[in-house]
């Protein structure tokens, strides 16, 4: 804790190892390392460039087909947390390729899924009986233990990006998953109804609550990217975060998803934010223009679908080279849900 372990001797050390066998260890000796003055992450900063994992994925696309891979992904798995499919200690992300007539078979599982499209003419998803085309900056959920399959309509390979509470919910041990009978669930709801039901600022009269994610599951980018873009007449920059918008659910006003919040930010050319810190680790992704994180003052330039990361508790800046707009997730949801979501502005 806040004082030093005490020293082992001779005595003290044939006491633990005559314990051990007994499944028992002294508090007193491994206090410090798991109770911490403050967060103490094995995740590093770290980014990824768009152009070097999209190459891989087009490799790997002659290496295995959709339907084989199940899902042709590439993980960017965190360089502090090797071996372990994470990004940051409880999420995971990956970006994923569809090419042209492929089919992503469906499946469901526990573990939620947002995905942020990176290229896309002709891709879509089909989630829960319901189909959407995904294009450039749409932010699309996946529910847990929906069913879900994907494919390319287009000329041209899709990739999106994945974000996953994978490596939270192997933490609790809740993990199921199943595939579907046939290739493609079926289609049972015309394109666009869920948000015509949900997203027109209205809700059917009488709906009943069924599940803690957002009934929408695919938040367009132009409408996202318009409402930033109306705000900004009114010169209301928040000194850490610029312009920085949640994806919210309409039935509550909470977090689109229970265990990741998504985030879309615009920073102004020039602007420069205060330091920043807070618990939830955030993968971040360039949606337009181009900036630099100083996190903890080690500088990352980023550019259009570059990926990086700010590990928990670990000081962030960022700086505008040009007007940018930076797409973010991170398990802050589930954080404040257990009443240990905190932030630092400034130096303090
Ligand atoms: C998954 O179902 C998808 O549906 C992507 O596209 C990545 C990573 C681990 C487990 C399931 C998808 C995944 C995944």
């Amino acid at each position: 804790m806040t004082r030093d372990a005490p020293t082992d001797n001779v005595e003290r050390q044939a006491f633990y190892d005559a314990i051990e066998p007994e499944n028992l260890r002294a508090l007193w000796s491994v206090m410090g390392a798991i109770i911490t003055p403050q967060p103490r992450s094995d995740c590093v900063p770290v980014k990824w460039g768009y152009t070097q994992v999209r190459e891989r994925l087009i490799e790997a696309g002659a290496l295995i087909s959709a339907r084989e891979a199940e899902r042709r992904v590439l993980i960017l798995e965190n360089p502090g947390l090797r071996g372990t499919s994470k990004a940051t200690t409880s999420l995971y992300c990956g970006v994923q390729c569809v090419m042209p007539g492929e089919v992503a078979p469906a499946h469901r599982h526990t573990q939620s899924a947002l995905r942020f499209v990176l290229e896309s003419e002709g891709g879509y998803t089909s989630v829960g009986g319901e189909r959407t085309d995904m294009h450039y900056g749409d932010f699309v959920i996946t529910p847990s233990w929906e069913w879900h399959d994907h494919g390319n309509t287009g000329d041209a390979p899709v990739f999106w990006l994945d974000g996953l509470d994978i490596p939270l919910v192997q933490f609790l041990d809740a993990s199921f998953a199943e595939g579907y009978a046939d290739e493609r669930q079926p289609v049972t709801a015309p394109p666009g109804d869920t948000l015509a039901r949900y997203g027109a600022n209205m809700l059917p009269l009488d709906y009943a609550r069924a599940a803690p994610t957002s009934p929408i599951f695919n938040y367009r980018y132009a409408r996202s990217r318009e409402a930033l873009e109306s705000l900004r007449a009114r010169d209301e920059w928040d000194p850490c975060h610029g312009l920085k918008m949640r994806y919210v659910n309409p039935l509550d006003g909470g977090w689109a998803m229970p265990t990741i919040g998504a985030c879309l930010q615009l920073l102004p050319e020039g602007f420069s934010t205060q330091p920043y810190r807070s618990t939830d680790a955030t993968v971040f992704v360039g949606v337009e223009g181009r900036g630099r994180a100083a996190i903890e003052g080690h500088p990352y330039a980023w550019g259009p679908r570059d990926v990086f990361i700010v590990p928990s508790w670990h000081e962030v800046v960022h700086e505008a080279t040009e007007d940018a707009v930076l797409f973010s997730y991170s398990d802050r949801p589930a954080q404040e849900k257990l009443g240990l979501w905190r932030e630092r502005r400034g130096n303090r």
